[in-house]
């Protein structure tokens, strides 16, 4: 897709707030820090967007943003940031588990995982989840710009391995810096949002 469109629609914290619309959504998931925002600024060609930070833990909503007035990405909070009291983390599961278990428009989930490291336990699990509903996954490995050409298949290898991952899903080596995958991202999401059986 070419993008020229993109704004923030709605930081939603209820959800009374989501969109009433019928756009086809992609939700972003992955723990603090993963390089969602980046992914979502890399694929609508933009350099802040999509709100990056080096401190994870920060956004503790679902922030809409809508593309090229037709399509929803759905930027939802990172999981995994230690210093979050189990009451957040509780509501917080709440929230995704009620949101990717209810929401009608939802196409796919695109599940971040950092291409440096051994999918965390937190990794797994949400693996799992997406799996359990039949949800369709799009993986994304990031910050293969931060490892050297020889050593890809390896980490690919170990990242699919600890997640018993399903060769029918999507697994892609993505860099927000050198912009490594950004067309096979888009490719994955078009065909997830014409994927008529959805
Ligand atoms: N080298 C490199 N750094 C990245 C990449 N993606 C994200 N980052 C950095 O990782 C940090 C967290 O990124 P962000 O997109 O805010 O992660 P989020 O918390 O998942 O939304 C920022 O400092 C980014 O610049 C990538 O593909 N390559
Ligand atoms: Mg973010």
């Amino acid at each position: 897709m070419k993008v020229n469109q993109a704004e923030i629609v709605i930081s939603a914290v209820s959800p009374k707030q989501y969109p009433e619309t019928d756009f086809p959504e992609i939700a972003l998931a992955g723990r603090s820090n993963v390089g969602k925002s980046s992914f979502i600024n890399t694929l609508i060609n933009r350099k802040n967007l999509a709100r990056t930070s080096g401190k994870p833990g920060k956004t503790q909503t679902l922030n809409f943003y809508l593309i090229e007035n037709s399509l929803h990405f759905v930027d939802v909070p990172g999981y995994g940031y230690a210093k979050v009291s189990k009451t957040e983390r509780a509501k917080w599961g709440e929230m995704i588990e009620t949101y990717i278990t209810s929401r009608k428009q939802l196409k796919a989930v695109v599940s971040l995982v950092d291409m440096r490291h051994e999918p965390s336990k937190e990794d797994i699990q949400m693996y799992e989840f997406l799996k359990y509903y039949q949800i369709p996954v799009i993986l994304v490995a990031t910050k293969a710009d931060k490892i050297p050409r020889g050593k890809w298949n390896k980490h690919v290898s170990v990242i699919k391995k600890a997640l018993d991952f399903d060769p029918n899903d999507d697994f892609i080596m993505f860099s927000s810096e050198t912009k490594m995958g950004k067309e096979e991202a888009w490719q994955a999401i078009e065909d997830k949002i014409r994927d008529e059986h959805n």
